[in-house]
Formats: C-alpha cells, sequence, structure tokens
C-alpha cells in the first residue's frame, strides 16, 4: 500500500496560513536578543582597525581595571583553549593553502574587524567601553585588497606561511574538446565580469549566549544561526567541550541569506569565556560589526568566452574565475565559488565545457555563502555573454536563447551533472506574453525615435539553477568534509496531536507551515494539531540544517518518507485491530478503511493503541515515532526566466526599475504565498546586487561602506510590484515532484536587470558596465560613449 497523493492532497498547493506568524508579528517571537540566563555577562570582541598589521603586545591592564570587569583576554592568552582551529569544512584540492584560524589572531591581524582581544564585563555597554581600554600596539603593514593585485609578484602576502596569496586552483571539464570546439567556431565572445563584493544584512544580527553548567562540563549555545548542527559538531572538536554535552540552539532567526551557514570566532570566544568564568556569556552583534565581521559574499572577477556557430548555436563555454577569500578560510569559502562550476554553461545545449577556479587571499573580510552562493555568480557571466553574442551577431536576445535552450530531459550538462527536468521554453514563452515583449519595443522605439531623457531596456535571463546540496556521494568526491542528507521524525502524542521533528533550520522560510501541509495531508491530521520543532540539537539530534535550498528537496524528503513508515506502522495495528489482513485496508487521509465495507481505523486511533499497548499485533514495538533519513541521489533543478524593465534617465543616470516579470518552475509547489515570498525576496537581493550594493574599499584595506548610511540596501520604495507566474515540471526523483525555491530569484535576477540597462543605453553604444550600475557608472557610460 501506497500513500496515494491525488486522493489525500487538500492543502498542499494551497497557500495555509503561516503558523509562524501568529507569534511573529505579534512580538512573541524568541530571538537570542530576547533570552536572558540568570547570572549572565556580556563579551565585546576588539578589533583591529588595520587591514593587516603586526601584533607587538596587547596590553589589557586598564580594561582589566575597569567598570564591571570579569575578565580579558589577548588572542595569545586563549591560544592554549583551542582543541582545534575553527572549521574549514571544504579543502577543495589536496593542495590547498589552509591557514590555521582562531578565534582571536595573535601574530598578525589579517582584515579590517579581525579580532585580536575580548573583554568580558557585567553590561554590554560597560563590556564596550572596557574593550576601547584595551591598548594594542599594532605594526601597520601594507594590504592587498584586489585579487589580481594579490597574485602579482611583490604583493603583500596575508599569510607568510605560504609565500604566495594563492589559495588553490581547481579546473573542471566536460564535453568534447574545448580547444577544438573554439577553433571550429564561426563566431566567438570573450567576457570580462567583476562580481562585486557585498554585505549579507539580515534584518537580525548575529547573536550568541554560552550558557555552561560548570558542575557536569555542559554548555547550552543559543546562536542566531542557520547550521545549529553543524555548529555543534565543530565547536566540540575546536572548543573541547565533548559533542554530547553541547547542546546548540537556533532559537527564532530573523534571516541569514547565508550568512548565518558559518561557525564564527563569537561562537567559539563565548562557550570558551563561558568555561573560563562559569558564568553565562552573552555577545550581540553591532551592525558596524555586522558589515565588519560577518563574512561577505561573491566579490571575483569572471572571464568567459563563448564559441557558437554562425547562426548563434553555443557550442563551448570557457570560464575562469579570480575570487577574494577574503583574510581567512571559514566553513565554506573555498567551495563557495564553486557551487556555481557546473552551471556557468545556463540553460543551454552546449558541446564542450571548461572551468577553472583560483582562490586569493586579500586583506578583507573572509568571503563565504551568500544567498545563491556561487550560483548568481555563474548565471550573471552566461547571461550577460549571452547578450554579448546577440549583440555580435546582429540578433535578438529572445531568439538567440530560443535556439539554444536545452529542450530534452533529462539532459547531461556538458559539465557532468544531469538536469532532471525542465520546460525552458515553456516558462520563456509565459514571460514574454505577461510581458508584451513585441509591445514592449514598439513603445522603446517609439520612445527612441522622440529622443528624449529616459530610455527604455529590457533584460533577459533564462536561468536554470542547480540546488538542494546535496548527494552525499558527491560531496565526498568533491571533498567536503560532511554528508549532505537530512532527517525526519514524526512523533504522534497518545492524544492525537503530532510532532514533526526537521534537522533543517529556517529562517525566514516557513517551515512550520510547509512541513504542517505535508503531513496534515499524507497523515490525515488537522493542520493545527501539527508542531513542527527545529533547531536544537537535544530536540533533534540529528540534521545538516538550512542553506543551499535543500529544506524542501531533502527535508520534506525525509519528511515524507517518515509519514510512509508511520502509515505502514499504524496499518500493521489497524489490522490487527480490525482483525483483517493488512491488505485489506485502503488507506486515505488518515484512514484505514477495510474494503467494500464501513469499519474504519483512523491513525490517531492507531496511535492510541500504540501508546496504550495493550494489544498490539506480537512482536510490534509500542508507540507510533518514525525517523526517517534521506539522501539524496541527485540535485533539484529549478529554472525559469526572469525579464526586467529599466528606465534609465541618460542625463542623471539613475535606472528605475520600472517592471520585472519572473516564471519560474519549481515543480510541485506547497504553499503559492510562501514560494512567491521566496522569490520577491530573492529578487530583490539580486536587483540588490545590479542597481544599488557594494561593499567597497580603500587602497589600505579600510571598509568604507562600513554602514547602512554608505551601504546602499533596497527598500521597497526602489522596487516596483513583481509580476510572478509559474509553470510546474514535476521532479521525477522527489517525493512530491517539488524543486527548491529559497535561491531561484537572487540567481535570476541580477543579469536580467544589467542586460536591461545595457539594452537601454544601446543606442549610445554602451555595452558593459559594472555592477552596482550606479547613477555615476551609467552617467560616465553614457559620458565616455559619447566621446
Ligand atoms: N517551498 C514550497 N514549494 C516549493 C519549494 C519550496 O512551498 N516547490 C517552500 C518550502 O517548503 C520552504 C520554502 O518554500 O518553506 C523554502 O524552501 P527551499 O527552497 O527548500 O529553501 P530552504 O528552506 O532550504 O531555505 C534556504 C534558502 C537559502 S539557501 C537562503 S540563503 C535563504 C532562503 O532560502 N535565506 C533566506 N530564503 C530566505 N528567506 C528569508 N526570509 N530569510 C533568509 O535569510
Amino acid at each position: 500500500m501506497t500513500v496515494t497523493e491525488e486522493a489525500t492532497h487538500t492543502l498542499i498547493g494551497t497557500s495555509a496560513p503561516r503558523k509562524e506568524d501568529a507569534r511573529l508579528l505579534t512580538g512573541q517571537g524568541t530571538f537570542v536578543d530576547d533570552i536572558t540566563v540568570p547570572g549572565m555577562v556580556w563579551m565585546a570582541v576588539v578589533r583591529s582597525p588595520y587591514a593587516h598589521a603586526r601584533i607587538r603586545g596587547v596590553d589589557l591592564t586598564k580594561a582589566r581595571a575597569g567598570e564591571g570587569v570579569v575578565a580579558a583576554f589577548s588572542g595569545a592568552e586563549l591560544a592554549d583553549d583551542w582543541t582545534a582551529p575553527l572549521p574549514m569544512a571544504w579543502p577543495v584540492t589536496e593542495d590547498i593553502n589552509n591557514p590555521s584560524h582562531y578565534a582571536l589572531a595573535t601574530d598578525k591581524a589579517r582584515y579590517a574587524g579581525d579580532g585580536v582581544a575580548v573583554v568580558v564585563a557585567a553590561t554590554r555597554a560597560l563590556a564596550q567601553d572596557a574593550a576601547e581600554l584595551v591598548e594594542v600596539d599594532y605594526e601597520p603593514l601594507p594590504a592587498v585588497i584586489d585579487v589580481e593585485a594579490a597574485l602579482a609578484d611583490g604583493a603583500p602576502i596575508v599569510h607568510d606561511e605560504f609565500g604566495t596569496n594563492r589559495c588553490y586552483t581547481w579546473p573542471l571539464a566536460g564535453g568534447e574538446d574545448v580547444d577544438a570546439l573554439f577553433a571550429d567556431a564561426e563566431v566567438t565572445v570573450k567576457e570580462r565580469y567583476r562580481q562585486q563584493r557585498l554585505i549579507p544584512n539580515p534584518m537580525e544580527p548575529r547573536g550568541v549566549i554560552a550558557s555552561p553548567v560548570p558542575a557536569t562540563g555542559e554548555v547550552t549555545l543559543y546562536t542566531s544561526s542557520q547550521i545549529p548542527h553543524i555548529a555543534r559538531v565543530t565547536l566540540a572538536l575546536g572548543t573541547g567541550v565533548p559533542e554530547s554535552k553541547l547542546r546548540v540552539i537556533a532559537p527564532d532567526v530573523g534571516g541569514g541569506f547565508g550568512s548565518k551557514l558559518q561557525v564564527y570566532p563569537e561562537e567559539a570566544l563565548a562557550i570558551v569565556l563561558a568555561k573560563r568564568t562559569g558564568l553565562p556569556v552573552k555577545w550581540i552583534e553591532e551592525r558596524t560589526e555586522n558589515a565588519l565581521a560577518t563574512h561577505h559574499g561573491r566579490d571575483m572577477i569572471q572571464e568567459i568566452a563563448l564559441a557558437a556557430t554562425a547562426e548563434g548555436r553555443i557550442t563551448a563555454v570557457r570560464v575562469r574565475l579570480t575570487v577574494s577569500m577574503g583574510a581567512y578560510l571559514m566553513i565554506i569559502t573555498p567551495g563557495t565559488p564553486l557551487l556555481g562550476a557546473w552551471v556557468y554553461g545556463g540553460a543551454y545545449d552546449l558541446k564542450g565545457y571548461a572551468f577553472e577556479c583560483s582562490g586569493v587571499f586579500t586583506n578583507q573580510t573572509p568571503t563565504d555563502a551568500y544567498r545563491g552562493a556561487g550560483r548568481p555568480e555563474a548565471t550573471y557571466a552566461i547571461e550577460r555573454a549571452v547578450d554579448a553574442l546577440a549583440r555580435k551577431l546582429g540578433k535578438d536576445p529572445v531568439e538567440l536563447r530560443r535556439l539554444n535552450l536545452i529542450s530534452e530531459f533529462p539532459h547531461d550538462l556538458a559539465s557532468g551533472l544531469t538536469v532532471d527536468s525542465g520546460d525552458y521554453h515553456a516558462t520563456l514563452d509565459r514571460a514574454l506574453e505577461l510581458l508584451d515583449y513585441d509591445g514592449f519595443r514598439r513603445e522603446q522605439g517609439e520612445r527612441r525615435e522622440r529622443g528624449g531623457t529616459k530610455e527604455l531596456g529590457v533584460g533577459f535571463s533564462t536561468y536554470l539553477e542547480m540546488c538542494g546540496l546535496a548527494p552525499s556521494r558527491i560531496l565526498g568526491a568533491l571533498r567536503y568534509v560532511a554528508g549532505g542528507w537530512e532527517a525526519a521524525t514524526i512523533r504522534f502524542l497518545p492524544t492525537g496531536t503530532v510532532q514533526v521533528l526537521t534537522g533543517t533550520t529556517p529562517h525566514g522560510q516557513s517551515h512550520d507551515t510547509t512541513f504542517a501541509q505535508v503531513v496534515a495531508d499524507r497523515l490525515g491530521v488537522g493542520y493545527d494539531e501539527i508542531e513542527v520543532l527545529h533547531g536544537d540539537t537535544s530536540v533533534v539530534p540529528l540534521g545538516m540544517d538550512t542553506y543551499g535550498s535543500r529544506s524542501l528537496a531533502i527535508g520534506m524528503a525525509a519528511l515524507c518518507s517518515a509519514t510512509d513508515k508511520i502509515v505502514a506502522k499504524a496499518q500493521r495495528i489497524a489490522a490487527h485491530g480490525l482483525e483483517v489482513a493488512e491488505a485489506d485496508l485502503e488507506y486515505e487521509a488518515g484512514t484505514f478503511r477495510v474494503r467494500g465495507t464501513d469499519r474504519t481505523m483512523t491513525v490517531k486511533e492507531a496511535a492510541f493503541a500504540a501508546w496504550h499497548a495493550h494489544d498490539l499485533p506480537d512482536g510490534l514495538e509500542p508507540a507510533l515515532e518514525e525517523t526517517a533519513v534521506y539522501d539524496p541521489s541527485v540535485f533539484s533543478w529549478p529554472g525559469g526566466t526572469h525579464i526586467a524593465v529599466v528606465e534609465v534617465d541618460t542625463e542623471t543616470g539613475v535606472a528605475d526599475l520600472v517592471r520585472y516579470v519572473a516564471v519560474d518552475d519549481v515543480g510541485t509547489v506547497i504553499n503559492p504565498q510562501i514560494v512567491d515570498g521566496q522569490v520577491h525576496g530573492g529578487i530583490t537581493q539580486g536587483v540588490a546586487q545590479a542597481l544599488y550594493e557594494e561593499a567597497v574599499y580603500d587602497e589600505n584595506g579600510t571598509l568604507v561602506t562600513g554602514s547602512l548610511v554608505d551601504y546602499l540596501v533596497p527598500s521597497a520604495a526602489e522596487l516596483p510590484s513583481y509580476e510572478l507566474d509559474r509553470t510546474v515540471t514535476q521532479s521525477p526523483n522527489h517525493p512530491l515532484g517539488a524543486k527548491g525555491v529559497g535561491e531561484t530569484g537572487t540567481i535570476a535576477s541580477t543579469p536580467a536587470v544589467v542586460n536591461a540597462v545595457l539594452d537601454a543605453l544601446a543606442p549610445y553604444g554602451v555595452t558593459d558596465i559594472d555592477m552596482p550600475a550606479s547613477p555615476e557608472r551609467v552617467w560616465r557610460a553614457i559620458q565616455e560613449a559619447r566621446s
């Protein structure tokens, strides 16, 4: 017997009201900063103002005498407290240069914001005051902040022991011989793009409390994290607290966008200081610390070349990346750009593919995963290069895309992976229909003829995304140290309400809602009778957490397996209770029925029978609780078409996003409103990269955009109402036919917007612009083209 999807679906596919809203919208959420532990003290980190400086000495005398100060330590004084460096879980090559990275620097500060000492005091303000009394004797050194300069002879070296700033070089090639395809090509284009550095800005900054039980050596760590399970393993290794005694709790988490997919110095410090002082130690990040000391995203130079026929059939793609790692390798710093390695060919049917990525140390905040992690960068490069090819061939960018889109599935990418399903022509057709492409081009032409100062432009992105990270076997082959499986437990309580335990850890993705929708449908239990638990390693011991849009693709698949197990066990109980063979039962929406009769037993009744256990089939264990662990065999492959329309003021350079059409295919949709919300947020982050955000450093390595006054995060006022639609191509590899959605908007949108800006500027002959396409950059591009 299997659960029949068609018969039982009532909540899947509906916008069930978010379970999270009642708490979060009425101020009844619990974020780390809402938590107070008796006897709690506060931590402040002393950070280097220099991007690169030798630490000649740290004098803590005045700080230790400060009001309310409990303790103060330099990096050297804590050196023996660490049992391992901070984690770096992805040594992408055997010969990678992997510096030992501890929570506080001891020899050199390697970026502005690098921690060099720590103070613990009675209150947050007293800790911050005392931190200012710490006297650090720095010898400033020349800093390097440009990846290409960092590789030049004579560049300042970030980690002296390596004698070079090169961290690694990682190649990938597939399909036919790429050199031969380029040699035979009738047309080629070669482009160079810069992915500016971005600063993640979740509404809730980071925060930790490490609460010890000195008598037993136990520590509870509350942390605003996307990865409590991974944090527990790695922090146990690094601080010497046995894993069994370390409980990590991610309570409500107010956004992460990849920046909380990290194990940070402050988490390790709080644990070690809690051990040292025997007191609960709390730290809440300042917004300026978020800019300096939370990992950054992107930051690379991309060189991409396309080989094509005269007609415009793309035969090969060659890519070379030079990526800033920043000063240290954090948890997946080296691997982050490689997450895009398979999709620089986009949704196009290629014959050959060659990719090479070099990681480079610079005196900057470390980079790591930022929403999309590697895949927005890939999509940007290929989508802009396709437009460049269209320009060179004098073809319409839509027609060139049509000619090249993959149209048969499963499709083996030249890069080596197999896309299970999709219909890229369908998403493109629907998006063009929503846009009214012909109408748009007419209006654009009329404007151009009238010769005003407001030019219209349209940009396309027919993207392919790889998410659902990831099959453990592939992760192992790629030298990532952990697996990619996920776990789920379903527990019936005696009264028939249900606890769902998931190893995923939401931080804005509404798992309480969508996971409950699926369980309600599959077990016939009321939506309100289901409680979804996550983010506490003592409540949910097994998990691999949330990133890479994996929660639905993997966590939900584990959940479906757990429901199947529950139904199978309940069926044995029902057959026993109804005194029939299991095969005589049919199951629908939580009820077993003896075929052709009105004799029934519900899953809830079976759960109660399993609890009192007075009359269970021989050998059946009491209690109705099942756990499933699911390891995917493939990635999840969403895709679609995004179209941006901009209006560029040629006198001021302001590019206004006036329309945005997105048609995504994420397979079966569990909750349309939540999926729309994910797409909305994702698009906004991608638009932000295209038009607004950039981490700017001066030549000394000082972060110039260190506050939200200088770092321009767009608000609703800058953005139009997005026009969204979907097509549905079910994934044959997911029990619900669904694909991930958490990053699609970010992955797709950036090139659509920049292509639109360039389309608007086409009459001026402008063919390239760096991001963000700020008014100044746009204005200069026009002036340069005019002269
Ligand atoms: N969903 C659905 N139907 C689908 C696909 C997804 O109803 N076909 C639902 C899922 O059940 C889940 C949500 O949409 O409730 C997102 O699912 P999924 O695509 O699996 O993504 P994850 O839950 O794994 O979230 C991770 C992803 C990433 S990697 C980043 S970064 C990110 C993001 O999601 N950061 C976010 N979305 C964010 N949203 C908010 N508000 N804040 C962040 O920091």
